[in-house]
């Protein structure tokens, strides 16, 4: 110990005895740590105000203790495994061992204090998007307070006045720390359970990675190109379905912090967005959507009623954002003619198979060596085949009779008799056939034909 440590040691002494009583509430408060990416349904609030929790997919919700009045969470900023997918492992900064961080929910009206312990090699912030509090509370470092060094624990503490849709994420070292995965949802509540009352209230923020196929950790410089696009850095096929019991009403809550808007869409439905980052919306300002675009750095929440039972396909339209780790340099070869080219190929490599000539749908059912570490760009089997997905892709499965509080998966949707797409087996037209030189060839003819 050097002076300054025996001095503080000693201040610290002379004090104990006078804030005895008190010593229990001066502990942090637990830190949960939760190993595992499956969504872990949080139960219903057991102390303090009464709410409907969300169930974060792939996700958990953070547990707190009443301190008198005051909700306390602990949050602590640390290295992460995260598994993407089965197969994928990604080695991340997050908070209490999972990027994304665990959910913070609370009432409105209630005051939270939040403790956050720096684990971190380097400085951090946290930032609370969307809520209304002190400036000094804001969480930009450098300017509502000094950042958190390594090793330290800062405590933010607030009244949140009013409810709505919210996430938190560093505001230091910013690009960085958010290319590692530091983010999270923060829920607050209506204080009246009657305000806007839903069903199933699901929540997920949109996180995009670069991270080479066969290596664990993003490139943190990365500006444009992402080659991982993710709901809480969880990918197809691995994201948790939407389970949800026909006729509940039901919220999807979303948050985007990568560095580029993605049209959200589910099939099946028109919804209404009911709520932003800035708050609710009145009833008045609503019109229907069948997508909607989630800007950078904003949270739309949209509900339904799920009167159509199905299993229902929900989204980013951008289509290389439902696609996993891919070559973003692959030239075209649709129409191409690779024939002769495979010839003088296959007689150096067996079995080369030249891709991409009708599309590349082959690559859904193709088995390839790959890097250890990486998962297929186009993958998951559905009930009739490969869905060609990956990244920021999953299934809305409406189901009658299911339970309150069970979000287990139900299996695939078996299509009532006579309402499912089917082949036609008559003659068909002359043009139906394709015949056209440009379009015709495929890789399948070029194995047969060798
Ligand atoms: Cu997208």
């Amino acid at each position: 110990m050097n002076r300054r440590q025996l001095l503080t040691a000693g201040a610290g002494l002379a004090m104990a005895s006078a804030a005895q009583a008190q010593t229990r509430f001066r502990d942090l408060p637990e830190a949960a740590s939760y190993d595992s990416p499956n969504t872990q349904v949080p139960p219903r609030p057991s102390n303090g105000p009464d709410y409907n929790p969300v169930v974060t997919l792939n996700g958990w919700s953070l547990p707190w203790r009443m301190n008198g009045n005051v909700k306390e969470f602990h949050l602590v900023a640390e290295p992460v495994e995260r598994i993407m997918a089965n197969g994928m492992m990604a080695r991340l900064w997050g908070y209490n061992g999972q990027s994304t961080g665990p959910t913070i929910e609370a009432v409105e009206g209630e005051r939270v204090r939040i403790y956050v312990t720096n684990r971190l090699p380097e400085h951090t912030s946290v930032h609370w998007h969307g809520l209304i509090l002190p400036s000094g509370m804001d969480g930009v470092g450098g300017l509502s307070h000094p950042a958190i060094p390594p090793g330290k624990t800062f405590v933010y503490e607030f009244d949140l006045t009013k409810s709505g849709t919210f996430m938190y994420h560093p505001h230091a070292d910013e690009m960085v720390q958010m290319a590692m995965g530091m983010m999270g949802l923060f829920i607050v509540h209506p204080r009246d359970p009657a305000f806007m009352p839903v069903d199933r209230d699901f929540a997920f923020l949109l996180a995009a990675y670069d991270i080479d196929p066969g290596t664990y950790i993003p490139r943190v410089a990365e500006m444009t190109d992402f080659n991982m696009w993710t709901w809480n850095s969880r990918i197809f096929p691995d994201i948790d379905p939407l389970v949800v019991n026909k006729g509940d009403r039901v919220r999807v809550r979303c948050g985007n912090l990568t560095m580029t808007n993605h049209p959200i869409h589910m099939h099946g439905y028109d919804f209404e967005v009911t709520c932003t980052d800035g708050g609710w919306v009145p009833e008045s300002a609503r019109w229907p959507e069948v997508s909607i675009d989630i800007p950078v750095g904003a949270m739309r929440a949209y509900e339904f009623d799920a009167v159509h039972e199905g299993d229902w396909a929900i989204h980013c339209h951008k289509s290389h954002h439902t696609m996993n780790a891919m070559g973003h340099d692959l030239p075209t070869f649709i129409g191409a003619d690779k024939r002769k080219l495979t010839g003088m190929i296959r007689r150096e490599t067996q079995g080369y198979m030249p891709m991409g000539t009708a599309g590349m749908a082959d690559m859904g059912e193709m088995y390839m060596e790959l890097p250890d570490n990486t998962i297929p760009m186009m993958t998951g089997w559905g009930p009739y085949g490969p869905l060609e997905m990956g990244g920021m892709f999953s299934v809305v499965k409406v189901r009658e009779g299911i339970a309150p509080g069970d979000y287990s998966d139900p299996g695939w949707y078996e299509n009532p008799p006579g309402t499912e797409a089917w082949e036609w087996t008559g003659e068909l037209p002359e043009e139906a056939r394709n015949t056209s030189p440009e379009t015709i060839i495929s890789p399948r003819d070029h194995v047969r034909r060798g």
